[in-house]
């Protein structure tokens, strides 16, 4: 098999480059990265030193680029992980969105069709389906609602996806995924941005009442829901991949579990103010994947923040090198006196 990986020296990109080259290891892989302020080349460095992988700095809007790729291999499979994925990037400016999340992906499902790609996968979220209240979970079937530019974007490039396998009878597939956590997340995220802050002794702000319940899912669990949609999952169809019931938590209260992992005191936390139209709850119903591909989380949330607690206090020198670029000014332009 051989497969293109866009997105790969991000977050979940880059487990699934790691958990790929594990669990197939006879999988030709090419791993396609813009490196904007969010790929880290250095999360798959192993790999390409090694020549497990071949890496490919290419930007996914840039149509000759995608053309003269698809164009020298032939590839069977697309994993579509590449987009600007942060919410409040997207409130601050929402051009960018656009461009990566929509017409990068356009471009790229085309050239993937042109060429002969067998199966396209695209990678998506939850947020496309909007914000539920007390009860209910999200399902394949709910009506697409975004609130923020992101999530918005996401979900045109969700449609323009599901357009081109109904219209062409292509083989692609969306799929819908709650928050990730674990190693090489992006600091900027709740998770790793109190984590790091906490050990820095920094404030950990807090947006709104800390009320706002996200529903939780080890990255490696997402990569096997990956996988098993990749390899036997319906063309045309969504898939939805996210947290157990036990794992749908209210910040405050994943605060409060990070604190107590550090032994760090809860003044630390710093009340401040709300994101705007800041989605209040998101819960997933996964029993589609979980009936057709035997997929479910299992990792279960306090054993999957000790392990990701333990992996940012052992690579250290990996957020301290993340966290002075890019990041320490967004963050102080736009946070720190919001
Ligand atoms: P990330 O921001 O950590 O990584 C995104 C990667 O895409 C980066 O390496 C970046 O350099 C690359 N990229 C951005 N623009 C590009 C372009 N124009 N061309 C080529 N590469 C480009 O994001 P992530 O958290 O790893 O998310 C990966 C995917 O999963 C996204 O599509 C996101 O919408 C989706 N998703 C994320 C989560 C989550 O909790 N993080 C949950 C559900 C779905
Ligand atoms: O400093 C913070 N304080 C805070 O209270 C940050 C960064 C976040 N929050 C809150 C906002 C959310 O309710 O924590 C929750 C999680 O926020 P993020 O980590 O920014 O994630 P979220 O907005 O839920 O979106 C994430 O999950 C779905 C990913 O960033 C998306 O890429 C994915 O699609």
């Amino acid at each position: 098999m051989n497969v293109l990986i866009t997105g790969a020296a991000g977050f979940i990109g880059s487990n699934l480059t790691h958990y790929l080259c594990a669990e197939r290891p006879q999988w030709k892989i090419t791993a396609l990265d813009a490196l904007t302020y969010a790929g880290n080349l250095e999360n798959i460095s192993a790999l390409v030193d090694s020549k497990k992988i071949r890496f490919v700095r290419s930007d996914i809007v840039d149509q000759v680029g995608v053309e003269a790729l698809f164009a020298s291999e032939r590839f069977d499979l697309v994993l579509h992980l590449a987009a600007e994925s942060h919410v409040d990037r997207s409130i601050h400016g929402a051009d960018v969105f656009v461009r990566t999340n929509v017409l990068g992906t356009q471009n790229l499902l085309s050239a993937a069709r042109g060429h002969g790609v067998k199966r396209f996968v695209h990678i998506s979220t939850d947020e496309v389906y909007g914000s539920l209240g007390p009860t209910g979970r999200f399902v394949e079937s709910t009506p697409l609602d975004p609130t923020s530019p992101y999530a918005a974007s996401k979900a045109a490039s969700d449609l323009m996806v599901l357009a081109c396998a109904k219209t062409h009878k292509y083989e692609a597939i969306v799929t819908r995924c709650t928050n990730n956590y674990g190693p090489y997340q992006f600091p900027e995220k709740l998770i790793p941005l109190f984590i790091t802050n906490a050990l820095e002794n920094k404030k950990l702000p807090l947006y709104g009442d800390g009320m706002n319940v996200r529903s939780w899912l080890y990255v490696t669990d997402h990569c096997d829901a990956l996988l098993a949609v990749a390899e036997r999952g319906r063309a045309g169809e969504v898939y939805n991949i996210g947290g157990a019931a036990e794992a749908e938590i209210p910040n405050r209260d994943v605060t409060f579990t990070i604190l107590k992992l550090l032994g760090k005191n809860s003044d630390l936390i710093e009340k401040v103010a709300d994101r705007p139209a800041h989605d209040r709850r998101y819960a997933i119903d996964y029993s589609k994947i979980n009936k057709e591909l035997g997929w479910k989380p299992r990792t279960p949330f306090p054993d999957g923040m000790q392990k990701t607690v333990d992996w940012y206090l052992a690579n250290r020198g990996w957020w301290e090198r993340v966290k002075s670029g890019d990041y320490a000014t967004f963050y102080e332009k736009n946070y720190r006196n919001r």
